[in-house]
Order: structure tokens, then sequence, then C-alpha cells
């Protein structure tokens, strides 16, 4: 049975899922959701209307922790998750730091660069404190690096996870410091990585897709807000401005239960 993922490559979910996949030297194909039409199709698989899903026959999985947990149950080998109790809840912890609070800033990080860069202008103080909160972020990764070459210990899903945000921050013009040299050294092996080279080059065609595209699906006119990239948004000083989003119908909250 092959293994179908719903994806749109531009999404840092899916991208550690198919990193995960290309890790695990597993068979499988794509829908790659890219169109706004596409919605509903996404929809029939996923409620929630959010990339990744995984079909693998009757089996449907939806969210990229849950996907991974499975990829790790039926594709045991290489193990991206750690034996030892105290690393496997150690990964656990940071795949779930990376799925909230890493995906948080890279989230705000691309509205203000990309979705909404009139805010720039409009809230130049909640710009300077992203700015500032991404390079905290930075350096408390760079502290877990130290000691080790991998977050966890050995390679795994919290190395995975994090990648995809950390390479759009910096391609979104974050630096990470010459103080954060562990984590600088750990983006430099990151990337050396065949399977995240792969991942990789497909999000660059992916990119260039969505900015000629007239319906992408991630669309200015309609953003995705859920849990800590609401609370960031709070923290930031934007709660007035996410209200009059929400008001005028250009924010958009999943929802599991209708
Ligand atoms: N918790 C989910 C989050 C997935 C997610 O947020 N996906 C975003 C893309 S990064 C999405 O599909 N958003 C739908 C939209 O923007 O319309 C996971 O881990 O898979």
């Amino acid at each position: 049975m092959v293994l179908r993922l719903y994806a749109n490559s531009l999404s840092p979910f899916v991208r550690k899922v198919r990193v995960v996949l290309y890790e695990k030297g597993a068979a499988f194909d794509t829908v790659e959701i890219e169109r706004g039409a596409q919605r509903e199709e996404l929809l029939r698989v996923n409620p929630r209307g959010e990339v990744p899903a995984l079909v693998d026959g009757e089996t449907v999985v939806n969210g990229s922790a849950a996907i991974c947990d499975y990829l790790e149950d039926v594709l045991p080998e290489p193990p991206l998750l750690p034996a030892a109790p105290a690393a496997r809840a150690r990964c656990r912890a940071l795949e779930h730091l990376a799925d909230t609070q890493t995906d948080a800033l890279q989230f705000l990080s691309f509205l203000f660069a990309v979705r909404r860069p009139e805010l720039r202008d409009e809230e130049p103080g909640a710009a300077a404190s992203l700015s500032a909160a991404v390079q905290r972020h930075f350096a408390a990764l760079d502290r877990e690096l130290d000691g080790r070459e991998w977050l966890a210990g050995e390679f795994s899903r919290a190395d995975v996870a994090h990648l995809p945000h950390l390479t759009s921050l910096v391609y979104l013009g974050a630096r990470i410091s010459s103080g954060c040299g562990r984590l600088r050294a750990w983006v430099d092996r990151m990337r050396r990585r065949p399977s995240v080279e792969r991942d990789a080059a497909q999000a660059m065609v992916a990119w260039e897709r969505a900015r000629g595209s007239d319906d992408p699906f991630f669309r200015a006119d309609r953003i995705h807000w859920r849990g800590e990239r609401v609370e960031w948004a709070v923290r930031l000083g934007l709660a007035a401005w996410l209200a009059r989003e929400v008001e005028a119908g250009r924010a958009y909250f999943s929802c599991d239960i209708a």
C-alpha cells in the first residue's frame, strides 16, 4: 500500500512529515494542495482544512505529530524517536516546542514580511518585539544544543520539526548571531542531510509557484490562526488589529467540532 500525503510544500508541518518519510525511505505519493479551490478536496480528508494529512488505505491520520507517530509504528527503521525514556520525553517536548512556539514566531515573521507587509509601518513596536523574541528563541535553542550534536542527543524528530521553521526565519531575514555557534553548526549539519536538501528544493519550487499564483492555498486575505499564533499576536500588542481581522473575515480558525 502506497502512502498518500496531502501536502503544501510551503507548510513547515508538511516539510517535517516529508523529511521523516525521506529519512525512512518510504514509498508515498503526494496530493499537492496549492490552490484555494482545492480546499474542499482537503476538507474531505481533514475537517480542520489543514495540511499535512496522511492516508494509508482506510486509515487517515491528521496533524504532523500524530502522522509521525503513525510512521514510527508502521516504519520503525530508522527510528526517529530515541529509545531511552528520558531522551524520548525530551524529543517529544522539543517537537512540541517547534510545533507551537517556533511555529508562532515563524508564522508572525511571515505575516510581517509577506502577507501583511503594511503592518511593519503600522505596528513598528510589534515588529521590533518580534525580532527580539526570535533572537531570544535562537539563543534558547542554542543552549539546548550545549554538549549535543542533535537536539535530543541522537538525530530525531525534534531536529526535523525545527529545521523548516528555522530556515524560513533565516530566509525571511532573521540572523543567527555568532553568539549562537552551536545552533549555526546544527543548521549546517541539518542542511547537509539528503532528506532535508530534497525537501528544501521542493519548498523553493512551491514558493516560486505560490508567488505567481492567482489562487494560492495560503491566501493573504484569509489567514489561518490558532493557539500560540494568537497568543503571540496578543503578546506583541496586536490584539486590537487581530480583532479587526476577525471582524472583516480575514482570519480563519480550524475547528475539530462543527
Ligand atoms: N497541528 C497541525 C498544524 C498544521 C497546520 O497549521 N497547517 C497549516 C499550514 S502550516 C494549514 O494547513 N493551514 C490551513 C490554511 O492556512 O488555510 C500539524 O501539526 O500538522
